[in-house]
């Protein structure tokens, strides 16, 4: 980490906003005071200006049983509403929606009243299902308006989904339909990845077949969308086709108003252990601040903007800056189903180009691959309608910052680096692009109404110029409500570290710079990000070892250029299997091991065959030290070791 402090220091440029931009934007410096003011006033105002209340709240917040939170507790609202009909009723059903892209390069225009309707026709059908108010619908599905649709008909009945990323494989897909108890799974034959169409259908029905862990099976219904046209197996009793039961369904259906904090979905993310957590939003606090830094950070104007966040539904961006957050503002905004290289590394900015997206918000390790591939493919595209691009998903390095600027934003859009969590559920610490004068690199500070700090150990604020962990002082309208099933998993892991203050551990590390901007310095806990992907070392360790010819495993997140990190592991394998196989071949094994029990995203980089693995004296592995290996640098302090020849060992099994 100190390299990456010493790196960081070095940077001094800053951009200020130019009078064009700041002259139209959302955001501007009163809401700083105006935050400051009155914290808790403030978040009324914007709940109450930025939503519809079916009842109107009168209180804000109520933290008497802390650490857990509640917002607007008394007001009732209904999410889908406020994403959908009262868009329409006010004039504009006639505005697009999504401007859907698929790989193939097949093109869907929404409007918000088209968009109302499919998702009226969908809750009909899911409440004829008998699906209501709390069950759990989990949703497996390509990037295609019909998993927008579901979960927004989910929303309406007050039902909670549970969307899995579609990279995932019936494990991962099985152990959250478990542990949510759902009771319908929302899938398609497959979607388009690569120029191919890559099945999901067939992950749904492993994932429910022969559950011999003793779940009890919950999952009545599978409900098909045909998008990739594969041949698929089908169970009469369980499975439905979309286009039957949907498309038949009436599209009349008036929705329902819910009390604020009625759960709006779970999202599970990698923790430290190898257990998921199934993180929880509820409605009215999660849409204010998904709606309000779609707003102020990204700067939308619904009413002539293109924005396009490049994230999968999978993901919580896709959930706050796909689908609540712009729909909620009314906005216009580009869905594409594939990947950026298909069919040629210019994709992305075809679609730039063709839609006349104006907000871009995507990921570090995107840009990264970009410009890897060279500045000619984006410059022999019309860009010009860009103003304005996001970053999100891990610390962006300078470089990347500048040619990200220079290279996609014509050396003069402003760019907003915004941290934030699945847990924080919206944006926390990111600039106001017509406020701000912005440093490449730099999250920099708190949203109005958000107080984040940097501190060290015993939770005492760090100086200017030092580093420390990054926590959240006060409560937030989106943050997480609780652990899905697990209370004191939610207390311990976010809340125990600084019980005593009452702040909220974020797990990462972070440095106050002379100025008190925030620089984030990635995780502090054994959790990776993986082109912007979390993902946990204890559970790809834990798969790794549940292969019969592991003996054991240590995983480490090794410095990526184009991912930012990368999966790199180390395995000592059973005699047994050393006698009859290649180690080449059992790596090559391995590899495609951890992709089928996880998926692809989590396949090692690199798998290393070991004799040993460096442990401390009361057997914890020294992850850091492997990392050093990884990384090709010189091997840190080993002195807390058991055995201290062994990393003269393994680094030189690794060369
Ligand atoms: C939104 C999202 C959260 C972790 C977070 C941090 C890293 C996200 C960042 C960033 C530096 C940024 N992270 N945004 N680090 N600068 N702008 O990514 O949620 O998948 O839960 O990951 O990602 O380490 O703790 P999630």
């Amino acid at each position: 980490m100190s390299s990456t402090i010493d790196h960081l220091l070095d940077e001094e440029r800053q951009f200020a906003p130019s009078p064009e931009f700041a002259a139209q934007a959302n955001g501007t410096a009163d809401l700083y005071e105006r935050a400051a003011a009155d914290r808790e006033g403030f978040w009324a105002d914007q709940a109450r200006e930025l939503l519809h209340w079916h009842k109107p709240f009168t209180q804000v917040l109520d933290r008497s049983n802390a650490p857990f939170a509640k917002w607007f507790d008394d007001g009732e609202l209904s999410v889908a509403y406020n994403c959908l009909d009262r868009h329409v009723e006010a004039g504009n059903g006639d505005r697009v929606a999504l401007l859907f892209e698929g790989e193939p390069g097949d093109e869907r225009r929404i409007t918000y009243a088209e968009l109302t309707r499919e998702v009226k026709k969908a809750a009909n059908a899911l409440e004829g299902l008998g699906i209501g108010h709390g069950d759990r619908v989990a949703i497996y599905m390509p990037l295609i308006p019909e998993a927008v649709i579901a979960m927004l008909a989910c929303a309406r009945i007050g039902a909670i989904h549970s969307v899995v990323f579609g990279g995932f494989s019936a494990d991962s897909l099985r152990s959250r339909v478990d542990d949510a108890a759902a009771r319908v799974v929302i899938t398609a034959d497959g979607g388009y990845r690569k120029g191919k169409v890559s099945a999901l259908k067939p992950a749904v029905d492993q994932a429910l077949a022969d559950r011999g862990n003793g779940a009890q099976e919950t999952v009545e219904h599978v409900l098909v969308v045909k998008r990739g046209g594969n041949d698929v197996d089908w169970d009469d009793e369980r499975d439905l086709w979309w286009h039957d039961t949907v498309d038949n369904a009436s599209d009349e259906h008036e929705a329902p108003a819910f009390p604020a904090e009625n759960p709006l979905y779970i999202l599970y993310t990698s923790g430290t252990t190898g257990k998921p957590k199934g993180v929880i939003h509820t409605s009215g606090g999660y849409l204010t601040q998904a709606a309000f830094t779609n707003k102020y950070t990204l700067d939308i104007h619904p009413e002539s903007d293109v924005f396009w966040c490049t994230a999968d539904i999978g993901w919580v961006t896709g959930h706050t800056y796909v689908v609540y957050g712009p729909l909620a503002l009314g906005a216009t905004q580009v869905i594409y189903e594939g990947t950026p290289e298909f069919p040629q590394p210019g994709r992305w900015w075809d679609i730039v180009e063709k839609y006349g997206v104006s907000i871009l918000y995507t990921a570090p390790t995107a840009i990264r691959s970009f410009m890897k591939q060279g500045r000619q493919i984006p410059q022999e595209r019309d860009l010009s309608s860009l103003r304005l691009l996001g970053s999100v998903g891990e610390p962006i390095n300078p470089e990347a910052w500048v040619w990200y600027r220079d290279i996609i934003g014509h050396g003069e859009t402003p760019i907003v680096d915004t941290w934030w969590q699945t847990e924080t559920g919206a944006t926390m610490v990111a600039a106001l692009p017509g406020v701000t004068a912005t440093k490449p690199g730099s999250a920099q500070v708190p949203l109005p109404g958000i107080l984040v700090d940097v501190v060290d150990e015993s939770g005492q604020p760090v100086a200017n110029g030092n580093g420390g962990l990054l926590v959240v002082t006060a409560p937030w309208p989106s943050m997480l409500r609780g652990v899905w099933g697990d209370p004191e998993r939610f207390k311990e892991t976010y809340w125990a570290k600084f019980a005593e203050q009452g702040y909220y551990f974020a797990g990462d590390g972070a440095r106050k710079d002379e100025d008190g901007d925030i620089w984030l310095l990635g995780r502090v806990d054994d959790v990776m990000n993986v082109s912007g992907h979390r993902l946990s070392t204890t559970e790809i360790e834990s798969s790794l070892v549940a292969h019969e010819a592991t003996a054991e495993a240590a995983v480490v997140g090794a410095k990526d250029e184009t991912t930012g990190e990368a999966v790199v592991a180390f395995v000592i394998l059973k005699e047994s299997y050393l006698s009859a196989h290649t180690p080449e071949g059992l790596a090559v094994q391995l590899r495609s091991w951890v992709s089928e029990q996880i998926g692809p995203i989590a396949r090692p980089r690199d798998i290393y065959i070991v004799s040993e693995l460096p442990k401390t004296r009361s057997g914890k592995i020294m992850r850091r030290l492997l990392r050093d290996v990884a990384d090709g640098k010189e091997v840190g302090d080993t002195t807390t070791l058991a055995d201290t020849a062994v990393m003269s060992v393994i680094s030189a099994q690794v060369k």
